[in-house]
Parts: structure tokens; C-alpha cells; sequence
């Protein structure tokens, strides 16, 4: 569906991002209609310095308390007033200039979500971002049966309308991920725009250990939530069986070494056979998921040439 007039929020979640959110409003100002900081409990200035930019396109909102980067971009869409919401960083890594793009697609109907996916110079993505980038989009993709480039970018444009379908439980990291499987699992359409991702401004608030175990928990769940209700019946004894059979053979080992004397000589055996019988069900599991997965989406395409036709 074509839309000719659409006004743009921009969203901007800020968290001690004193060097670089004033270049951020400053660089987007002249693309958009709205733009919402909303500053996430910083303890720098931040916010004041946001403040001296507000007018009657910017508005500044504030956290008392840091919520995460989820509970700001809520806040912002909360308060925007745009039928375009674009979602970006205050760290000045995803440049404007593709705003018109993004809001284009939107407008000519090409697509239900636009992506700013990180293609060039992904030097400027921490390691640990770029690694969990990777798993995530071909998760992702695996998932949604789309190719997905960069399922976690957060420079990002939808029509506000969608958001509400969009708005996924999540903490952090795995807040965009999550946003693009579902995006992908309703049929949307997504377009990847290849974009630039320059150095970040300021210090990176990313902690590997605990944004590491909340990305690893996403994944999980996701992956999870995502297979099938036949699959999650074939998976779940296939993982039993492969415990059982580690316990078993873990067992055998600790014999074999310390008493150097195998008194359950039939333990080795129970944990091979074991072991062999959970990779044997997994793989069930994974086919029938795979056929589900499949249905499901010729189930979606007929469901969509007929709305067409109709
Ligand atoms: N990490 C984090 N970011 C927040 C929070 N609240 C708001 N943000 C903002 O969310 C955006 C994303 O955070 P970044 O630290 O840039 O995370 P990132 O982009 O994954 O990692 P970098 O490549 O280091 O920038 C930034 O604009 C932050 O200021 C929060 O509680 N934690
Ligand atoms: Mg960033």
C-alpha cells in the first residue's frame, strides 16, 4: 500500500552519551519531522546538553533511573507523533543520509520494515558484536526462512502502525533480533539497505559477560519459541536421551581412571547407544521442524496471494 504524506519521529535512546548526542541531533535534524531523546538515567550530561537543543522538532525525555536501551526506545515511541518511527543510536555510528532512502521504501510500500544493515566497514562493530551479529542473523534467517543480513542493527524504519505487532519482549542486545524474526514470521517485508557504520563516539556500553549471557538466553529462546510444537515433543527426550548417556559414560571414565577397573562393563555400552539414539532423534526433530517451518510458509503465501486477489 502506498502512502504519499508521512511525518518522521526519530528515536534516540541515550545512556552517558555526552560527546556524541549532540552531533546525533544536529546530523538527523534536517531528515526527519521529530525527534525523541529520551535519555536513559545517564549520569554524565547528557541530558542537559540534549536540552539546549530542544525546539519545536526535538523533545527530550528522561529516565529517573536507567531502564535500558528497550524501556528508552518504549518511552520514545510512546511519545512520538510521526507515522514514520525510525529507530537509531546516540553514538553517531549509523550516519542520517539514509533516512530519505529507508522512508521511501516505507512510502512506495516495498516494504513493512526497513533495515540500515551493517555491510561495509564492519571493522567499527566489536568483535563480540560482530560474532553474536553473525549466529543472530543466520539464526534468524534459519528461522524466517529470508535472508537476513544484519537481523541486529539498530538503525532501523517502520510505520508506527506495525509497531505494536512488533513490540517483542526483551532486555537488550536480542531486543532487534527478536524484533526481525518476528517481522520476517508475520510475512513482512524487510529490505536491507547497506549502509556505512562509522567509529563510535564515546565509550561503548557494551559488557561482554552479561550482554553475552542475555544474547546466548535470546538465542535460546528464540530458537525455542520459534520450533514447532511436533519438534519441541521429538527434541525434548533427544536431549534426556544425550544427558543420560553422558552421565553413563562420564561414569565409565571416572572407573576406568581411579579404580582402573571397569566394574559395569555394559556402562560404556548404555552411554554410546544412548548418546547415539538422542543426535538420531535430534535430527527427527530438526527434519519435521524444517517441514513445519516450511507449511507454515506456503500456508502464508496462499494466505497472501488471496488477500492480494481479493
Ligand atoms: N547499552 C545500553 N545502551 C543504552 C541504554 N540505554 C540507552 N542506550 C542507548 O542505546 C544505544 C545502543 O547502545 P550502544 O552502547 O551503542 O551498543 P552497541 O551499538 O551495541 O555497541 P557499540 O558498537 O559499542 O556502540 C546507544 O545510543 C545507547 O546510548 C542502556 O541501558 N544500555
Ligand atoms: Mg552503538
Amino acid at each position: 500500500m502506498e502512502r504519499d504524506f508521512a511525518s518522521i519521529s526519530l528515536i534516540v535512546p541515550a545512556y552517558n552519551e555526552q560527546e556524541a548526542i549532540l552531533p546525533v541531533i544536529d546530523e538527523y535534524y534536517p531528515y526527519v519531522d521529530e525527534i525523541i531523546v529520551v535519555d536513559d538515567g545517564s549520569s554524565d550530561e547528557t541530558y542537559v546538553r540534549a536540552c539546549t537543543r530542544v525546539d519545536a522538532k526535538v523533545k527530550v525525555y528522561q529516565h529517573a533511573k536507567n531502564q535500558g536501551k528497550v524501556g528508552a526506545l518504549r518511552t520514545g515511541v510512546s511519545h512520538a507523533s510521526g507515522d514514520i518511527i525510525v529507530f537509531t543510536d546516540a553514538d553517531c555510528t549509523y550516519p542520517a543520509c539514509y533516512v530519505p532512502e529507508m522512508v521511501r521504501i516505507l512510502k512506495e510500500g516495498k516494504a513493512d520494515l526497513v533495515l540500515g544493515a551493517r555491510l561495509e566497514d564492519r571493522k567499527n562493530i566489536p568483535l563480540f558484536n560482530r560474532i553474536g551479529n553473525t549466529i543472530f542473523s543466520s539464526l534468524a534467517g534459519y528461522i524466517s526462512g529470508k535472508i537476513i543480513q544484519d537481523a541486529q542493527t539498530g538503525y532501523r524504519a517502520m510505520f508506527k502502525d506495525r509497531i505494536p505487532m512488533l513490540d517483542v519482549t526483551a532486555k537488550s542486545l536480542e531486543f532487534e533480533t527478536k524484533m526481525t524474526v518476528r517481522a520476517a514470521k508475520l510475512g513482512y517485508t524487510i529490505i536491507e539497505i547497506p549502509i556505512v557504520y562509522r567509529e563510535r563516539v564515546g565509550v561503548s556500553k557494551l559488557h561482554p559477560i552479561r550482554d553475552g549471557t542475555r544474547m546466548l538466553r535470546g538465542l535460546v529462546s528464540i530458537a525455542w519459541n520459534e520450533t514447532s510444537p511436533l519438534g519441541k515433543m521429538i527434541l525434548a527426550p533427544s536431549i534426556s536421551f544425550v544427558i543420560i548417556g553422558l552421565l553413563f559414560g562420564l561414569y565409565s571414565l571416572y572407573e576406568r581412571f581411579s579404580v582402573y577397573h571397569l566394574n559395569h562393563e555394559y556402562f560404556p555400552m548404555i552411554a554410546i547407544f544412548s548418546v547415539l539414539l538422542g543426535i538420531q532423534i535430534f535430527s527427527i526433530g530438526l527434519v519435521v521442524d524444517y517441514l513445519t517451518k516450511k507449511l507454515d510458509r506456503i500456508e502464508e503465501r496462499i494466505f497472501s496471494l488471496n488477500e492480494k486477489k481479493n
